[in-house]
């Protein structure tokens, strides 16, 4: 036991502390498996002398520490991954012969990555930006990767930009900053000359690009991709991923705060709420349509930076994702894992969409660089978990080289395992796609019209949810240094929604309206509204998955405690208490409570709601601490519910709160645990 461990002081060896027992199974050795006598000291000539070169085990050590970094991703750097399993419907046999549909009830293992794109893999969690959701499924039928984003557009239309995209959203290369954000103008100068960005740049200063944690925000898989069965019957499709717990996002003063108070927010959420056993779920949704459909939809299926509304083709679960299992080596999977879209399995196909034809070419690139050479498959993370049987063999870190005899085809040699051949009637088949035409660099007049979908997802959002993407806009541009800039992004939302351009030149103060973008073609205004774009319309019904910061001293009336944490159990949500000191404090009833934070190290931002229950002889200490008075002004600014008691009155009126107390504020006195866990549903109280 740890705590049983104390130090001995330096006996020439280090200390007593660091040599275990000389039993087997927890003997140190060298990665040769040589056993290590003394991993403190390095082998000297005399008791100060020099260090030995022939120290082997300092040697190889130091050796293997020198090499521990592998290139960090290009994009996407930032993640976090977890386990777990999809579990199929059933009722997807129709439209596709993918194994991993065909069976209802039958469980397929799964790999997820969350990631953001910008950031680099120290950077926050709560920057704003599009966060990846990667599915690796280990099917029987070979790895299926669904790489997808919770954003179901993309900024550009043809991979071709990707590079010129991702330099621009990236630190500018002269100063190496700014580090994880959009904001500046490098983004927006690339942004402002690529108007098939403006949808997508929409969604991304909508509250889509600060979720409140990975577990309540939805994925796409963002392309139109084919769906075969087994007749042979080719249909379109589009992947979605439907959070069971509803979505939810924060708000970006509050992201502003998190990233402060706790950089690694979305990947401890994770982490924490897999290890309560309360496991994050999604649903796979299929949006499948015919030909028919394509040729009559107002825009074309294979432009990556358009949807299909789901009240024009409505989305059908065909099976449930299960994370269940946290890493047990960050490095290992999380790092290791490489997802390629071209990874897809019999009964799956792709479009020609210009930017998933190039991230076919783009994905297995890069992990080969990455992750050192073609033999990344045998990684453990990366294996399919289905027989393999090739004569693809060698290079560097070869592990599971074909046996025997024969490593070539065709072959006389006798078939048997180490001896495959193709199979016609059950391999992987290409769906049929008539070709014809010149070579040609060419955007498709189809993928012309940039601003319609813009304005039809703008009006299909909240008055709160307009607020904030205003907000979103000003904010980033006035980060941005040249004015032409900024007002050349007006003057493509001029082409978006009037009302939406007025709000953001008034917030960045232009004293000249720009003229308008020019357009290849006008802004639709007859495209229907679609609710499954808002967040605050597909919000969730329970405080499940959300947690409460119960902030109390001692001498707080246990009673209060108490109803407030039981009923937070039965909703299945989770607290923190968050305490003067860590050491915890004694309640009215002189039960002990150990502290979850201290109260500068567990700000309000990081609740979704907060409890104020003090006690009348401590309320007058705790309206000195900085930090106590800032817990309850954030959760008051933050719209968020304000459960308290008589004592804690003392606090508002400190801060001069007791005039402005609203519905939003929760009288643990007059109401029962139940009853304000309750109302913590809604979430927030936007009336505020
Ligand atoms: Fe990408 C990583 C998602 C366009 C090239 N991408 C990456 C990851 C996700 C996405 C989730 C991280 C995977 C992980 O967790 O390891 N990317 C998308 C989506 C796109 C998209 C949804 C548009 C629909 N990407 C895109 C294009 C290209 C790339 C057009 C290049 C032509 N993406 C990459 C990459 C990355 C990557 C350079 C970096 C690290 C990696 O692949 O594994 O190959």
């Amino acid at each position: 036991m740890a705590e049983s461990f104390k130090y001995k002081g330096n006996k020439g060896n280090g200390g007593e502390l660091h040599q275990l027992p000389e039993s087997d199974d927890q003997r140190m050795t060298t990665a040769q498996g040589c056993p290590i006598s003394d991993n403190q000291n390095s082998l000297k000539a005399g008791q100060r002398g020099p260090t030995l070169l022939e120290d082997q085990v300092f040697r190889e050590k130091m050796f293997s520490f020198d090499h521990e970094r592998i290139p960090e991703r290009v994009v996407h750097a930032r993640g976090y991954g977890a386990h777990g399993y999809f579990e199929s419907y059933g009722n997807a046999s129709e439209f596709t012969c993918a194994d991993v549909f065909q069976r209802k009830g039958e469980k397929t293992p799964v790999f997820t990555r969350f990631s953001t794109v910008a950031g680099n893999k120290g950077s926050p969690d709560l920057a704003r930006d599009v966060r990846g959701f990667a599915v690796k499924f280990y099917t029987k039928e070979g790895n299926w990767d669904l790489v997808g984003n919770n954003i179901p557009v993309f900024f550009i239309q043809d991979a071709m930009k990707f590079p010129d995209l991702i330099h621009a959203a990236k630190q500018e290369p002269d100063r190496g900053f700014p580090q994880a954000q959009t904001a500046h103008d490098n983004f927006w100068d690339f942004a402002s000359l690529s108007p098939e960005s403006v949808h997508m740049l929409m969604w991304a200063m909508s509250d889509r690009a600060i979720p409140r944690s990975l577990r309540f925000m939805e994925g796409f898989g963002v392309h139109t991709f084919k769906f075969i069965n087994a007749n042979g019957d080719e249909k379109f499709v589009k992947f979605h991923w439907k959070p069971v717990s509803g979505m939810q996002s924060v708000v970006w003063n509050e992201a502003l705060k998190i990233n402060g108070a706790d950089p690694d927010f979305h990947r401890r959420d994770l982490w924490d709420s897999i290890n309560a056993g309360d496991f994050p779920e999604w649903e796979l949704g299929v949006q499948v349509f015919d030909q028919a459909f394509a040729d009559s939809f107002e825009f074309d299926v294979f432009d990556a930076t358009k949807i299909i509304p789901e009240e024009q083709v409505p989305v059908t679960k065909i099976g449930k994702m299960v994370l269940d299992r946290v890493v047990d080596n960050f490095f290992a999977e999380t790092e290791q894992v490489a997802f390629c879209t071209q990874n897809i399995v019999p009964g799956i196909d792709f479009t020609p969409d210009p930017l998933l034809q190039g991230r076919n070419f783009s994905y297995l690139d890069t992990q080969t660089k990455r992750l050192g050479g073609p033999n990344f498959t045998h990684i453990p993370i990366n294996a399919p978990q289905c027989p393999m049987r090739h004569f693809q063999q060698d290079g560097h870190m070869a592990m599971t080289n074909p046996k025997g005899r024969v490593n070539y085809e065709p072959n006389s040699w006798e078939r048997d395992e180490n001896n495959p051949r193709a199979c016609p009637a059950h391999g992987f088949k290409s769906s049929s796609q008539p070709m014809e035409g010149d070579k040609l660099r060419y955007r498709s007049e189809t993928f012309a019209d940039h601003y319609s979908q813009a304005l039809q997802f703008y009006n299909s959002q909240t008055d709160v949810e307009k607020m904030h993407i205003q907000n979103a806009f000003v904010f980033e541009l006035s980060k941005v240094e040249k004015l032409a800039i900024r007002e050349r992004v007006v003057s493509h939302l001029l082409n978006v929604d009037e009302e939406l351009a007025n709000a953001v030149a008034k917030g960045l103060g232009l004293t000249e309206m720009p003229e308008k973008a020019e357009a290849a073609m006008a802004t639709r205004t007859d495209l229907k509204t679609s609710d499954a774009l808002s967040i605050l319309k597909n919000g969730p019904s329970s405080f499940a998955g959300r947690k409460l910061g119960i902030f109390c001293c001692d001498n707080t009336q246990e009673k209060h405690v108490s109803t407030l944490t039981d009923a937070l159990k039965t909703e299945g949500a989770m607290h923190e208490i968050v305490a003067p000191t860590i050491n915890g404090i004694t309640l009215s009833d002189g039960t002990t409570m150990e502290g979850d934070q201290k109260i500068d190290g567990g700000p309000s931002v990081l609740y979704d709601a907060v409890a104020v229950l003090l006690s009348d002889d401590q309320v007058e200490n705790i309206c000195k601490i900085p930090e106590a008075k800032d817990f309850v002004m954030d959760a008051f600014a933050h719209k968020k519910f304000i459960i308290y008691n008589k004592a804690a009155m003392k606090l508002f009126d400190e801060l001069n709160l007791t005039a402005k107390m609203d519905d939003g504020f929760i009288d643990i006195e007059a109401k029962d645990g139940d009853k304000a866990v309750e109302m913590l549903r809604n979430i927030r109280f936007w009336q505020r």
